[in-house]
Order: structure tokens, then sequence, then C-alpha cells
């Protein structure tokens, strides 16, 4: 279908009528039936991937990126700012360009993957490179928005969650019927937040009957909602989730105990073994934040098998490509061979 998420599901995003979309597009993004890594982590039932990374920037921040800046440009902003490890830096930067504002991002200097920083860098946004963590990073955000008239699009903006929301919307719409759970990673929470919005508001609407466990994964040197407490030096080869005080701590928390479901950790080894998996088993590169929910549901699978009979929506937040290093680095380089049939049979074994 054309149009992006605002044209779709206007009626449900608290905008009012006059404001125009700043659109590429975004949403509407495949649901795939998982069989064979369903096998490979010993799920019996029916496993589906929400594949985010297809959206326009590669993640799936467009959805609250174009209700974010469609608010902004109608309340007359010419700026917007954020913190990020990546993804809302790539998202926001792109936005404003096909807005016409200007971009402000402040990113953890030396962990933001490659491929979300050439975006923001291409997209023209001003880029601060910050001497401390994403939390810290947000802190200033938040301080800077007091004297300077930007709109922030982090998720403390409401209208980002509300564009998140419409991910839970379409898998409604694609299944007929919500999901028995619903797993996804968990960074600032946000979105987590977002999905269980969602789905409350389909079931209040009649449109669904059945609400699902919402299931976040942290990764374990940054599990602040696991843990208990913030996170001060955050750690994990997963970047985008590399964060220690979430803004929407409490609102993953009632999502969590309203959906009986769970917030737990997985190690950075589990996640890399996810992200090969997902790779190998269905032809799905996604970036290791979003291996982080398909770890959790092996995690969670091998402690306490599901039953067959239930259907498991998965998101994968973000492509595999925005952080190419992390599977350059986990391979060998590949073997050379001259350009000679002989020399290159011997290296393929073929
Ligand atoms: C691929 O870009 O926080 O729990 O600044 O990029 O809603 O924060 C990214 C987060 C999961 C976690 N997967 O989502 C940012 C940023 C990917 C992400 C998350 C992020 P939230």
């Amino acid at each position: 279908m054309a149009g992006g998420v605002i044209e779709r599901y206007r009626t449900h995003l608290s905008l009012d009528n006059s404001v125009r979309a700043v659109t590429l597009n975004e949403g509407d993004t495949p649901l795939l039936e998982a069989p064979r890594l369903a096998g490979a982590i010993g799920f019996r039932g029916r496993l589906l991937l929400k594949l985010e990374g297809l959206n326009p920037t590669g993640s799936f921040k467009d959805r609250g990126m174009t209700v974010a800046v469609s608010q902004a440009v109608a309340e007359g902003s010419t700026a917007v700012i954020c913190a990020s490890t990546g993804n809302t830096s790539a998202s926001a930067a792109a936005y404003a360009a096909r807005a016409g504002l200007d971009a402000y991002v402040l990113l953890p200097r030396g962990k933001v993957a490659s491929g979300k920083l050439s975006q923001a860098l291409v997209h023209g946004a001003k880029i601060a490179a910050i001497e401390g963590n994403f939390d810290q990073a947000l802190a200033l955000v938040s301080e800077l928005a007091q004297t300077h008239p930007v709109t922030i699009v982090n998720s403390i903006n409401p209208y980002r969650l509300h564009g998140q929301k419409t991910a839970a919307f379409e898998v409604c719409d694609t299944l007929g019927a919500a999901p028995d759970y619903h797993f996804l990673p968990v960074g600032n929470a946000g979105n987590i937040t977002a999905y269980w919005m969602g789905y409350r508001e389909y079931c209040d609407a009649g449109v669904i009957d059945t609400r699902p466990k919402m299931m976040g994964f942290q990764a374990s040197g940054a599990a602040p909602i696991v843990l208990g407490y913030l996170v001060e030096s955050p750690q994990t080869v997963a970047t985008a989730i590399r964060i220690g005080n979430p803004a929407n701590w409490k609102a993953a928390l009632a999502a969590r105990d309203e959906s009986g479901g769970v917030i737990d950790a997985v190690s950075d080894e589990e996640i890399l073994e996810a992200y090969a998996m997902l790779a190998s088993t269905e032809g799905i590169f996604a970036e290791p934040a979003s291996a982080a929910a398909v770890a959790g549901l092996k995690k969670i699978n091998a402690a306490n098998p599901l039953p067959s009979s239930s259907i498991i929506v998965c998101t994968l937040t973000g492509h595999g490509l925005k952080d190419p290093s992390v599977a350059t680095d986990a391979y060998p380089e590949p073997a050379v061979a001259a350009a000679d049939i002989n020399a290159v049979r011997e290296v393929l074994q073929l």
C-alpha cells in the first residue's frame, strides 16, 4: 500500500487534521514466517519476524520520526535535536532533510555503528561526538532544548511513541489477531512501550480480543531494568542498546506487568549466536541489537518450552548492514585465490 504510517493510521495518532505528513513511505514492513529459525531454536509453534530493517532508513525509528517531524513542522519548528546510539540520529537526519529542517545530533563518541554514522553525515546533520555515553548525551539534549528553539525527537517526545505503535497495528492487521507473545530488544524502552500502547488500543477498539505477553530483552552489560538499578557504564556489542538509564523505564515495567510478560537479559555471546543463526537459517541480516530478541526467545524457550500452539512475533528492529564490522570481525577474511580456475577450486574446495 502506498503512503506511510500517518496516511494509513492517522485517526490513531493524536495528530491534528491540519498536520501534513513528512514521510518516506515508512512502515508496511514484512511479517515473515521463520520455520527454520524456530526449528533451530527448538520452538515448536509459529514464529514470525517483523522486518523493521526494511524501513526507509533501515530501522523501526522511521515510524516514530515521521509523526514527530510532521508535528514539529506543524508547530513551526525549524530544527530537531536528539541523542542517539545511531538509529534515531539516522532517522532524524533523514526526515529533517525531507522536511527542510536542521538536525542536531549528539552521539557517544566511537560507539555508533558505521552505517548509522554515515547516514547522519550524508543527510547533513550537525553532529557532536560526545565523550560520554548515550545517557549523558540525552541529558545534554534535554538541557539544550530548554534554552534553544529545537524540538527533541527522542522517544521522550510522545509523537514518537504514537508512530511506533503502528507496528503493533500492522502485526494484528496481517495476522487478523494479536500474537501470543511479542519479543523485542529493549534499550531506551520506547519501542516496548509503543507496542504495548498499540496492542492496548486495538484491544480497547475491539479490533483484537487478546493481547500478547511483552517479552523484552536487554544486553546483560546494559540491563538496568533487569537489575533494578541504573548502569553507569553500559557495555555491549549491540551498541544500539548500550543504554544504562532508559527514559521509558517505568512504562516498560508497566508493559511487562500488565501483559504478564518478561524483561530479561542476554549475554553478548548469546546475541552474536542469534545474529548468526538468523542469517544462516532464514537469510535475514539483522543488527546485533535486533538479535537480542531472538536470543531471548531461545533462552526463554530452553528454560521452559513455549506451547506449540503459540504464535510468536519477534521484531527485528534494524538492518544488519547498519553495523557491518560486527560481521566482518566475527568471520575470517575470505581466502584469496589467483584468477585461475584451479586456484579457485582449491580455495572453495569445489
Ligand atoms: C536497532 O537510536 O536508542 O528500547 O538512539 O536502534 O525503543 O530504545 C536505538 C534503539 C532496538 C532499542 N533496536 O529500542 C537510538 C536508540 C535497535 C535500536 C533499540 C534501538 P528502544
